[in-house]
């Protein structure tokens, strides 16, 4: 049986006959695969960038002297200024009291670069409890539903591809114990040749394809089941939820649902706030936040021009300082009127990807042959009417998994995590070893369920506490 010719026609309009070569080879299970993965595909959008993106050079970076400083509200350094911000969590802890918050993680990526087999959020991370990712993110959730007395309700995109990974893990821990969860899944991209902007075979019956970035999590978020169920914002709607607090699922450090932000966005009635820190270096991997022309935006670091993340204000700082460390709160009224209004543009990202040649056989290129496209959440910034940004403290929110070994590697994340709980029981007033440079010598974790925060660590451990090895503190037993 041939395949069915309007297809192959419309194929051929769009330069991508090619995807059917080896139909005649294929059994019925891979003919439908193939033709499940082509049907996805919006050609008119996908010429649309090869035209900007592969056979022209349209990466838009701003004029850089168009680039400005964005405003900040800048970690407290007055009395005042801390008093400001408790009334901010004041007013954010009323937000979670009253079950007006919701909590997306977005776990779709392919963690390449950790070169981990599985989903990322199953990665045992805990520094004496091997516990994933995911099981720090739900006990914190949990925690703090019983804080404030209100389910949470946790929405976790992934991707087609790690999918259902992902959901036997959430089955196995019987959600960690949470009340509501629900995994949604972001949608895929070709991957084209980066001289022919031919999508690339990955096999005879399989294309070269990924997911569409973390700005798909809004489409997603939209999107209704495929039965026709409702979606992630329906179901919000109906419960009441008005906000929603979006992270990666690489950063354990994360405060999730933390009050005094919810309490500056609301403040400021922001439809989208963000989260940044100083950046340590010029070249640091994050992007950062700024204005363009008097409008807000990030620039990705890797479209940073260095003349711009060099920039230095007299006294020496870097002049964009305000990284983002991809930890946001939206209104979700503001997604459904973006979902309607707009699309966030595509990024490109040269890369190795191995394809079919034309004879058949599976090709490891060496060197970048291919454009992967992606959409960035934080494209939409500029989209809103109002915005807030807010510093945070690296040490003790972000120390994010990114690679096996080096920076952002298991054994960095590690030892932050336990420096950061040696310094809690340090004020709760137990005394712990540190090595001459401050870190601690042993591993050293505080489940979200024993303690969420250092204050409330306070009065849980035994007077006089002299922690000596590699400690645990949870709920049944406290310690091991
Ligand atoms: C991201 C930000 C960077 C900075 C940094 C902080 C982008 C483009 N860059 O850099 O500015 O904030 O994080 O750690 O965002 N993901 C999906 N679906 C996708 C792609 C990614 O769910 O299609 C998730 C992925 O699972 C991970 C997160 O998004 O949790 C970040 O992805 P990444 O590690 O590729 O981003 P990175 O480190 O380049």
């Amino acid at each position: 049986m041939s395949a069915d010719p309007q297809l192959a026609a419309t194929l051929d309009q769009h330069g991508q006959g090619h995807l059917l070569r080896w139909w005649n080879d294929l059994d019925a299970a891979g003919r439908e695969r193939l033709l499940r993965e082509i049907r996805s595909i919006d050609f008119e959008r996908l010429d649309d960038l090869l035209k900007r993106l592969v056979f022209a050079d349209e990466t838009s970076a701003p004029e850089p002297s168009h680039v400005r400083p964005v405003a900040v509200a800048r970690l407290p350094r007055t009395d005042a200024e801390r008093v400001a911000r408790r009334h901010a969590a004041e007013l954010g802890a009323e937000a979670l009291a009253a079950g007006q918050v919701a909590v997306v993680v977005v776990a779709g990526g392919q963690g390449t670069r950790l070169g981990f087999e599985g989903p990322k959020g199953t990665f045992p991370i805990g520094p004496v409890s091997a516990g994933s990712l995911f099981q720090i993110h739900c006990e914190k959730i949990l925690a703090l539903s019983r804080r404030h007395g209100k389910t949470i309700p946790l929405y976790v995109m992934t991707s087609p591809e790690n999918h259902e990974d992902t959901a036997r893990f959430f089955a196995e821990h019987n959600n960690f114990g949470l009340e509501h969860v629900r995994l949604f899944v972001q949608g895929q991209m070709p991957a084209v040749d980066r001289q022919t902007g031919e999508i690339l075979l990955a096999g005879k019956d399989h294309l070269a394809i990924s997911p569409d970035g973390h700005g798909g999590t809004l489409a997603a978020l939209a999107a209704r089941t495929e039965d026709g169920g409702p979606s992630c914002l329906d179901e919000m709607r109906e419960r009441g939820i008005r906000t929603i607090f979006y992270f990666q699922v690489d950063n354990p450090l994360v405060q999730i649902a933390d009050p005094a932000f919810l309490g500056i966005h609301r403040q400021a009635r922001a439809e989208v706030s963000f989260k940044v820190v100083e950046k340590i270096q010029p070249t640091e991997k994050v992007g950062v936040v700024v204005e363009v022309d008097g409008r807000p935006q990030v620039i990705e670091y890797s479209d940073l021009p260095s003349e711009l993340a060099e920039r230095r204000e007299p006294e020496g700082n870097l002049e964009l300082w305000a990284g983002s460390i991809a930890i946001h709160i939206f209104e979700r009224s503001f997604i459904e009127r973006i979902v309607a209004e707009a699309k966030l543009p595509f990024h490109r990202a040269i890369k190795k990807v191995s394809y079919l040649d034309a004879s058949g056989t599976l090709v490891g290129p060496k060197e970048p042959n291919a454009v992967k496209f992606e959409t960035f959440i934080f494209d939409a910034l500029p989209l809103a009417e109002r915005y807030a940004v807010v510093e945070c403290d690296r040490a003790v929110e972000f120390e994010p998994l990114k690679n096996a070994t080096g920076p952002d590697s298991p054994a960095t994340v590690r030892q932050r995590m336990s420096d950061l709980f040696a310094g809690w029981l340090e004020s709760a007033g137990a005394k712990v070893p540190r090595r001459s440079d401050g870190s601690v010598p042993f591993g050293i974790e505080i489940s979200p369920l024993f303690a969420l925060d250092a204050a409330e660590l306070k009065g849980k451990i035994p007077a006089g506490m002299v922690v000596e090895g590699p400690l645990y503190l949870c709920p049944n037993g406290g310690r091991t």
